[in-house]
């Protein structure tokens, strides 16, 4: 909620779910162990956290259910002309992050759910050890999601002489509070990752995550922070934030096969009682031992046929599975799903969600395991093609050619010419939803001005964010209503719009 401050420089509100990890450990009898009131006593006393302004403001925030004020701390002003405000919901027990389950990850989910209205964007403190099985789980739990979320951690504790902890807060309070990247990422050493492409590489160096397969979301480079927008993940349904509570690992295992492995062995795991549902870690494109007609193939068609559900993913960091050797298109005959460039983490958490939601039949699951659902692995691409009654040629000359096309749509919406909208966003222009023009305006604004809903729809649909503000701090919801644009006012709201506390005021005074 972006509300001007006594400088005249608007706020943001960042909520920070402390769960636990190595940022908030000290020192105690047995190693290091998280510590709590991380903000009075990490974040209080450091000046790029803390621009000492009175009086100290509360929040509202609500906490296991449970109505709270919490105590906010804001950012000196940012490089994009702004404070961070922000306080800390903590979880008890903290924990190092190896100890983390499903629950928690429900926890966080629920957690960011409760306050989902109150606050801009989520940061989550947590440990590194499973913070990229929390990702991926996070990001497939939570659907229609509008808003950022990033989960940060460190490798030494905020409280030593040479840490990274400050770096890595700091990078994911301003993300969070200044773009509108509607995804689960995971900020590590000066880059935004998608969450579920992330994987822990290196045990103690501060470059401890990796995203072998997908570029990072944003980097934090010496002037200020580079977004790879057409690179950004938008939710294309028209519905409200929601999560997944019950999610449940107890179903799924991981196996890695390797030379000389047992075909016993294998079978061994696919008949624990209960399970549904493995991960096969394959060599290379997808290889296991044992040939084109080996015994390991056997066992894993039997358990298939018992309804056991396996994907394939590689044991190497980066690359895909893919049935070029004739080793694993056996095991796609006998019905394994190629994962493609999935982490295990994120084939893990992505099965255990599909097993977790109501209704979806074996062939369902399957084919959501084929394709991406939450930008988890690389699809191939579909073609493109140019719009050959392109009209943008003249005022390109004039304009960047982004800036032209984005002119283009804009003419196209205040003349209602829905053909000229979707041949615009259908074709080379598909990043359009993502642009905004010199005042800060989304299409979706300027649709919330024009009033046709049927264009609106179409913008909802190819995933334009309802949480943009134009540089005048508006959303698209409140133009609309001040336009008396009901149809497009109500679209929103489906979509998960809502006004600030200051917004509402805004519209009352109206
Ligand atoms: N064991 C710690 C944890 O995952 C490691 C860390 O945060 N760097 O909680």
């Amino acid at each position: 909620m972006a509300t001007p401050s006594s400088a005249g420089l608007p706020e943001s509100r960042v909520l920070i779910i402390g769960t636990g990890g190595t940022i908030c450990m000290q020192q105690g009898p047995d190693g290091l162990q998280p510590s709590g009131d991380f903000l009075e006593s990490a974040m209080a006393p450091r000046p790029t956290f803390n621009d000492m302004s009175t009086p100290r403001v509360t929040l509202p925030a609500v906490h296991k259910g449970k109505q709270i004020s919490i105590p906010s701390l804001r950012t000196p002003p940012t490089a994009y002309q702004r404070h961070v405000r922000y306080g800390i919901v903590e979880f008890s027990p903290l924990l190092d992050s190896s100890s983390m389950n499903a629950q928690d990850w429900a926890d966080i989910a629920i957690s960011v759910k409760e306050n989902y209205h109150l606050y801009d964007g989520f940061v989550i403190l947590h440990g590194t050890d499973s913070l990229a099985y929390t990702a991926s789980a996070l990001s497939f739990i939570m659907s229609n999601l509008g808003k950022p979320v990033i989960l940060t951690g460190s490798q030494a504790p905020i409280f030593a002489l040479q840490s990274d902890a400050v770096g890595n807060l700091l990078g994911s309070l301003i993300i969070a509070g200044t773009f509108v990247i509607p995804e689960v990422g995971l900020f590590f050493h000066h880059k935004l990752y998608r969450g579920n492409r992330t994987t822990k590489v290196s045990a103690a160096s501060f470059e401890a995550f990796a995203s072998p397969n997908c570029e990072p979301l944003a980097k934090v480079n010496g002037l200020g922070i580079e977004v790879n927008w057409p690179l950004t993940f938008r939710p294309t349904t028209i519905a409200e934030f929601d999560i997944l509570a019950n999610i449940d690992t107890t179903h799924v295992a991981c196996l890695r096969v390797f030379p000389g492995i047992k075909p016993e062995m294998v079978d061994a795991v696919l008949r624990l009682p209960d399970l549904r549902g493995l991960i096969l870690e394959t060599f290379g494109m997808g290889n296991v031992p044992g040939g084109s007609d080996g015994q390991l193939t056997r066992v894993l068609r039997d358990a298939i046929d018992r309804g056991v559900i396996i994907i394939n993913v590689s044991q190497c960091v980066s690359g895909f599975v893919s049935p070029v050797y004739a080793a694993g298109t056996q095991l796609g005959r006998a019905g394994v799903i190629f994962g493609l460039d999935l982490t295990v983490e994120a084939a893990l958490t992505k099965l255990s969600y599909l097993l977790a939601l109501p209704n979806l039949s074996r062939d369902d699951i399957t084919a959501h395991l084929s394709r991406s659902i939450r930008g988890e692995m690389t699809e191939t691409p579909r073609m493109t093609f140019s719009h050959p009654g392109s009209s943008i040629d003249d005022a390109a000359a004039k304009l960047s050619p982004a800036e032209a096309a984005f002119a283009a749509l804009g003419y196209a919406i205040q003349q209602d010419n829905i053909e000229a909208v979707l041949d615009l966003l259908d074709g080379d222009g598909r990043n359009l939803i993502k642009q905004a023009d010199y005042a800060g305006n989304t299409a979706i604004h300027l649709v919330a001005v024009s009033g046709n809903a049927d264009i609106m729809r179409a913008l909802l649909q190819r995933g334009a964010s309802v949480h943009e503000r134009n540089r005048a701090n508006i959303s698209p919801l409140l133009l609309a209503t001040l336009s008396g644009n009901d149809a497009c006012a109500q679209l929103l709201k489906t979509a998960g719009a809502h006004m600030s506390g200051e917004e509402l005021e805004r519209k009352l005074s109206n």
